[in-house]
């Protein structure tokens, strides 16, 4: 294989990869413009291997959105709707409630809740939202609120990040998801998503959460209008901010969908696409643990395989997916769990049952 890694000119890249040497920019630029998808997934499989060897992770989760309603409106979003349109809702404290006591026969371990930025919720309502589901389901893990939410939850509380993270984690907070990333450049930025948190912004909020103990992912929204060089230097920030603090868990490329969105022009992604980027992130980002692959949003077909392209975790059954079901997504809006095994078994590799912070529940 090292000859024929050789023959497509990645020679220099697998001596690097093999000896655990960082990366350049340069040196994504060679991944991303390669045409042998092949000879990038051997690369990626390397540190795969290295970092959770045969291992291939998934979790027991539901997801809520306890409101669309968003002061935002990204360009690229179906999901967000301004207060007072046909589609747009929010649940009370009692039908989160409800959403979670439906499940509770479900050995669900962690609830993931995210939604818009709400022009008038208080901060209490969110409060109440955490309470109310450990209420419920008391040992459930909450992973909830991008670092977006957190920014607007500290502004509504009129306390700095780390006193209102302080006051969410006393209510329920465990860990937070990595949403609201999307591309950090402020070319993108301006273009798709004018009036949400900057990418800095987010970049602090999920420092501070880091130093406050608190476990996050990160993402990237893909397949837009974004360059290589923008996709690179997403990356390449995500790994200085780990450097610095280590509080990353895992990094979730999210495969752009189009549909119903002011962005609706573009194609979907395609699967080369979507392994590539699969692929360099696992090569990129060298000190984030994981790579997932999202089953809802690049099929689980596509997920399967990715667990030879760099990905070692396929999230989750997810239950109730809408945000990018809004979007067009043909795939299902959850996972039976047996589902999952077997097409992580189906891909060789060991199917294992995990929490949100990664320590295995369950082998199979
Ligand atoms: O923040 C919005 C993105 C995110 C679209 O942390 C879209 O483990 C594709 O962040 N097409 C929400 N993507 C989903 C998310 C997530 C999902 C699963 C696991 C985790 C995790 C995080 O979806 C949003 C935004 O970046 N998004 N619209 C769209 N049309």
């Amino acid at each position: 294989m090292d000859a024929y890694i050789e023959q497509a000119g990645l020679g220099r890249i697998l001596a690097k990869v093999r000896d655990g040497e960082r990366l350049t920019l340069e040196d994504g630029q060679t991944l991303f413009h390669h045409p042998n998808i092949l000879a990038l997934g051997y690369l990626a499989n390397i540190v795969r291997e290295r970092k959770n060897g045969n291992q291939a992770f998934f979790i027991y989760n539901q997801h809520i959105n306890y409101s669309n309603i968003c002061t935002n409106l990204c360009k690229f979003c179906a999901f967000g709707k301004e207060k007072g349109h046909a589609l747009a809702y929010e649940m009370s404290v009692e039908e989160v409630k409800a959403k979670v006591r439906q499940r509770l026969d479900e050995p669900i371990s962690e609830i993931h809740m995210v939604g818009g930025i709400h022009p008038d919720l208080p901060f209490s309502y969110y409060l109440d939202l955490l309470r109310g589901i450990k209420e419920v389901r008391p040992d459930v893990h909450i992973q909830a609120f991008t670092c977006v939410e957190i920014h607007h939850l500290a502004q509504l509380a009129g306390k700095p990040v780390d006193l209102t993270l302080r006051d969410l984690v006393d209510a329920g907070l465990g860990s937070l998801p990595g949403g609201g990333a999307e591309v950090f450049s402020p070319r993108i930025r301006q273009i798709t998503c004018e009036k949400k948190l900057p990418g800095e912004g987010w970049l602090d909020v999920a420092k501070i959460a880091h130093r406050q103990g608190l476990r996050t992912n990160a993402t990237m929204l893909y397949g837009h209008i974004e360059t290589i060089d923008e996709r690179l230097e997403h990356l390449d920030t995500l790994r200085c901010a780990q450097d610095e603090t280590g509080g990353f868990l895992a990094f979730i490329p999210l495969a752009f969908h189009p549909k119903n969105t002011e962005m609706a022009e573009h194609s979907n992604t395609t699967g080369i696409n979507d392994l590539k980027n699969i692929a360099v992130s696992r090569l990129m980002l060298d000190n984030f643990p994981h790579i997932k692959a999202y089953w809802v949003m690049i099929g689980p077909k596509l997920a399967q395989v990715a667990l030879a392209f760099g990905a070692d975790d396929m999230d989750g059954t997810v239950k109730e997916e809408v945000i990018t079901h809004m979007a067009g997504a043909e795939t299902e809006q959850a996972m039976g769990h047996k589902t999952l095994i077997r097409l992580i078994k189906e891909a060789g590799r060991q199917p294992v049952q995990r929490d949100t912070l990664y320590t295995v529940l369950a082998t199979y």
